[in-house]
């Protein structure tokens, strides 16, 4: 008897050692497995969850770049910001004909007449609004830009029947930097929304580069409780959020919330920094930054060379730390153009500003 039980333990001794070495081994292997970036990348809801830190890959992490705020993580859920519609027959919540994914490539150049004859309802400024039903909101587009023709072509061929299908009743706003200095997108933002809202009672702003085209039309371009990121899957970062803070490529903001925050800054010059800063302003004021999911939110981006005169802006590290000092002084309350012309294109309306130099 006791021999049989010895030689047991005997037995099972190296047996547990290695049932716990297998362990290990499978538990080190599931770790790898579920962090590595080339599995998250195939399970968008994984990656959601383990990825984003919240901090910029731009550089290194923990350089504090963000302001960090109580409750700035988490979206908030997708209830728009409904507007009390005065006809009674107001367009429906979800958007009847939506198509969802569909193709987008950017190979053949398109022409404006292309793009004109196949959205002919298009009013002159590049107005649209639903003609069965009151939309639920009215949206103005601002796209900042300079030279930049064949892109804003694309956009515009792509974008007009997505903003139709959306049933929207929206204005697109081309906003042009005069001149050959160095170029500011935050600044042309503010310009874009202040003279959108001199031409009609707009209550949404979305904010698009013009190489950012999405692809899927249930992407809605409209505004909701907090303000909402759009381009969250870009071809160009792998499809993936680069960091959970991100604010750039296309974004939107209701009238409220873009007060709110004082607008963006005006003294970024150059390329980067001026949506991370926005990014510090949501925090600052307790706003929080909703998404579409990666699948809805997958947008792609236009391939270029960098622009001439708007190379990175090298102050951009230290202006992104010292937001919390700067919003109040610095945005729509400090705006100051000089408006060279307002132009009714038959597709967008060209406002062509003079932001002045750094
Ligand atoms: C970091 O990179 C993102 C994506 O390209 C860009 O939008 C942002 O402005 C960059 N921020 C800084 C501080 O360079
Ligand atoms: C906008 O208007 C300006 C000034 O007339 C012009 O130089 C520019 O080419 C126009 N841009 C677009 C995209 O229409
Ligand atoms: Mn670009």
């Amino acid at each position: 008897m006791t021999h049989s039980v010895r030689d047991f333990s005997v037995l099972s001794r190296p047996c547990s050692l290695v049932v716990f070495l297998s362990a290990v081994h499978l538990l080190v292997a599931l770790y790898y497995v579920l962090y590595s970036p080339e599995t998250l990348s195939f399970l968008p809801y994984f990656k959601e969850a383990f990825s984003n830190t919240g901090l910029p890959t731009n550089r290194s992490r923990n350089d504090g770049m963000f302001v960090t705020s109580a409750q700035s993580k988490e979206p908030s859920p997708d209830e728009t910001t409904s507007l009390p519609s005065a006809a009674p027959q107001s367009c429906p919540e979800t958007p009847p004909r939506l198509v969802g994914p569909h193709h987008v490539e950017f190979s053949n150049p398109v022409s404006l007449e292309l793009v004109r004859k196949e959205n002919p309802e298009i009013q002159e400024g590049g107005r649209w609004r639903p003609k069965d039903c009151t939309a639920r909101q009215k949206v103005a587009i601002i796209i900042p830009y300079r030279h930049r023709k064949t892109h804003l072509k694309y956009w515009l061929y792509y974008l007009h029947p997505i903003l139709q299908r959306q049933q929207l009743d929206y204005g697109v706003y081309v906003v042009n930097q005069y001149g050959e200095t160095t170029f500011n997108r935050a600044k042309l933002m503010n310009v874009g929304f202040t003279e959108a809202l001199k031409q009609y009672d707009y209550d949404c702003f979305v904010f698009s580069d013009v190489d950012i085209v999405p692809a899927d039309d249930r992407n809605l371009y409209k505004c909701y409780n907090q303000p909402r990121h759009l381009s969250v899957a870009l071809d160009k970062f792998g499809f993936r959020l680069p960091y959970e803070r991100i604010f750039g490529g296309a974004s939107a903001m209701n009238k409220e919330q873009f007060t709110k925050i004082n607008g963006y800054p005006n003294n970024y010059w150059g390329w980067g920094g001026e949506d991370d800063d926005v990014s510090n302003r949501l925090s600052i004021r307790g706003l929080s930054i909703s998404r579409p999911d990666s699948i809805i939110g997958r947008c792609r981006m236009i391939t270029h060379t960098e622009d001439t005169n708007n190379a990175p802006n090298p102050k951009r590290f230290d202006q992104i730390k010292h937001t919390r000092e700067t919003i109040d002084r610095d945005g729509l309350s400090s705006l100051q153009y000089r408006l060279v012309s307002v132009e009714k294109c038959p597709l967008y309306t060209n406002v062509t500003v003079d932001v002045g130099t750094p």
